[in-house]
């Protein structure tokens, strides 16, 4: 079964279990536009789609959206090796475990990164002096520790990354200039170890076109394959120049999948010289697009991860100054073109009325829009406890919510978190906390409760936010 029938069906019995969890209720299709679901879209497709995270920023605003638009996440810094293990043999897993966390409660799969890499190694690795045999070990059990800690819990691991120089020669980093090539192979083989059920993959920048770069990594898959190392997929980080994005990029995809392994794109941005015109935006979502629509057209590509989501957390501005704009929302997390370019690559319709779209004429302005789902979690003889997810649909912010609706068989609330719930007859009405007061456009606040039922527990059927109808799922 190749990567993507595999994709699929992990992302149906994902649902088969969400449907078992969750009360689900008759559809009923919001009267206004709605902003795409990046997550469902690309599902749909059997791709997932992803973004990288700082761990630190998983609330709020920055919480809601990497919740309901990813469906994979990637901790940008919090498994890299200088953060999980400062002192040697002292490790510290807090900030990986708050992104494995945040992705088990949001049905996410986690791109693990990175295992091995010259970058970002803590002082007492980079810095010490290690006799061969002594580093091949260091590094072993660093990888063995890494991955047994999250055995299971990973989909995909980046083992080695960035092996190579822009020549296409090997990275004369700590690893390779002490132990040579078979680095590579022995980190490999002690992940696989650890965690048989991850797909390990290699990664690196500069490849995502054909060229003397990419033409090495192939031959090193191949040297790999060869040797029988474990290797199930290449990584095409795909930090990308607007109007460089390479026209090689589906058909070098397409030649990596030929060997045998997975691909996916999994750093993506696409940079631009600030301050970004109308016009560079309006490229910029031609180019998400194509870039989503490249792995789209090649079976074995997994997926595709944004290297932040959102303009307010990317590395390009300190990284290359005067550059920046490269993600597919602003830094008030307003969806950009580019949003809207991975959008309809997924197969989404543009409806012609999205602001932050400027290709579509006739924009009616901002558009409202919820979506509600409601399960019960646990119910004993005379009571029950409840979760409530409200998904902004819209293609507005909403600062402060009042959510309705109608108990069906005399239920009634006796104690609420995240939101104040009062009740009248059969009519419920839950407040906003002022914590979950703002859902930005395509976001989602959520909100529990205790009730007492007898007799019957029927979920309810219709909900009303804010007085409109919202669908239910
Ligand atoms: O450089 C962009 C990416 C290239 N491919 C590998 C990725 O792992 C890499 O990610 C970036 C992170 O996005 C940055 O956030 O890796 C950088 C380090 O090489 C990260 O930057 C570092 C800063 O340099 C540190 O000063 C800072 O303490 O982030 C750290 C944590 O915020």
């Amino acid at each position: 079964m190749g990567s993507r029938a595999a994709a699929s069906r992990a992302a149906s019995l994902i649902s088969v279990l969400a449907a078992t969890a969750v009360a689900l209720v008759g559809l009923a299709a919001p009267a206004q536009a709605a902003e795409p679901v990046l997550r469902d879209l690309a599902s749909a497709k059997g791709i997932y789609y992803g973004t990288a995270v700082t761990g630190s920023k998983l609330s709020g605003t920055y919480g809601s959206i990497t919740g309901a638009q990813f469906d994979s996440i990637t901790p940008a810094n919090e498994m890299k090796w200088g953060s999980v293990e400062p002192t040697r043999g002292t490790f510290n897993w807090a900030g990986a475990d708050r992104v494995v966390d945040f992705a088990e409660a949001n049905g996410q799969q986690v791109r693990g990164h990175t295992l091995v890499w010259h970058s970002q190694m803590p002082n007492w690795l980079a810095n010490g002096n290690f006799s061969n045999t002594e580093l091949r070990t260091i590094m072993t059990d660093h990888v063995t520790t890494e991955v047994t800690r999250y055995r299971g819990r990973i989909h995909h691991w980046d083992v080695v990354n960035e092996p190579l120089n822009e020549d296409g020669t090997m990275r004369t980093s700590k690893f390779y200039t002490q132990l040579g090539e078979s680095y590579i192979a022995d980190a490999f083989r002690a992940a696989r170890a650890a965690d048989p059920a991850a797909k390990l993959y290699i990664n690196d920048y500069n490849t995502d076109g054909t060229g003397p770069k990419s033409n090495a990594m192939y031959s090193l898959v191949q040297r790999l394959k060869a040797q029988g190392v474990p290797i199930d997929g290449v990584g095409f980080q795909g930090h990308l120049i607007l109007g460089q994005v390479p026209s090689t990029l589906r058909a070098n995809l397409q030649r990596f999948a030929d060997l045998g392994v997975e691909v996916a794109i999994t750093e993506l941005d696409i940079r631009i010289a600030l301050p970004a015109s109308d016009a560079e935006l309006a490229q910029q979502k031609a180019e998400y697009n194509a870039v989503t629509s490249a792995c789209l057209a090649v079976t074995r590509c997994a997926g595709v991860t944004v290297w932040g989501f959102t303009d307010s957390d990317s590395w390009i501005p300190d990284v290359f100054p005067g550059q920046g704009a490269a993600t597919p929302y602003d830094e008030s997390f307003r969806p950009k073109p580019a949003y809207y370019g991975i959008a309809e690559a997924l197969g989404w319709t543009d409806d012609g009325g999205d602001p932050g779209d400027p290709g579509d004429p006739g924009d009616p302005g901002p558009t409202t829009g919820c979506a509600v789902s409601y399960a019960v979690q646990s119910q004993w003889n005379t009571g029950f406890t409840a979760n409530v997810t409200v998904r902004n649909t819209g293609s507005t912010a909403l600062n402060g919510w009042t959510l309705r609706w109608t108990w069906p068989s005399g239920q009634s609330v006796t104690q609420a978190w995240n939101a104040t719930v009062t009740q009248s007859g059969a009519q419920a009405t839950a407040v906003n906390a002022a914590h979950n007061a703002a859902i930005p456009a395509g976001g989602s606040a959520n909100f529990g409760f205790n009730g007492a039922w007898s007799g019957g527990n029927t979920a309810p059927s219709a909900f009303t936010l804010n007085g409109a109808a919202c669908a239910t799922s």
